[in-house]
């Protein structure tokens, strides 16, 4: 059987330092290190296939818009060829272009999405 070595405990991460002298702890790096995560826009795009309703409501359904508001971002992205949906950490974000990609397979349109970084 083999025999497990121990291994050392891996450094602490964002842990405030602590000083040699003492219990003192210096808490000011901790909030220095806190950086807020990239964030992703997700972006539908025109075609000439998809009918317009069908944009509205997706833009209704998983961007949480209401129907006025998708209306407008329906109408940029016919006339300007795309537009923002949401603004979203990374994981959600391709979760929406997943959601979105799926509804328009299963309703047989060809509406795409994509997600990029900001900045
Ligand atoms: N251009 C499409 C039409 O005229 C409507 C449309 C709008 C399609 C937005 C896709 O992301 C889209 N039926």
């Amino acid at each position: 059987m083999a025999t497990k070595i121990p291994k050392k405990p891996p450094p602490p991460v964002n842990q405030p330092s602590k000083s040699d002298d003492g219990d003192s702890v210096v808490l000011e790096r901790l909030t220095e290190k806190i950086k807020p995560p990239h964030m992703y826009q997700v972006l539908l795009l025109n075609d000439d296939y998809t009918p317009m309703e069908f944009v509205v409501v997706v833009i209704q359904e998983f961007f949480n818009k209401d129907r006025e508001t998708a209306t407008q971002i329906m109408l940029k992205i016919h006339l300007d060829g795309k537009a923002v949906c949401g603004v979203y950490s990374k994981d959600v974000a391709a979760t929406k272009v997943d959601q979105v990609l799926e509804a328009a397979k299963q309703s047989g349109h060809p509406l795409q999405c994509v997600s990029e970084p900001l900045e």
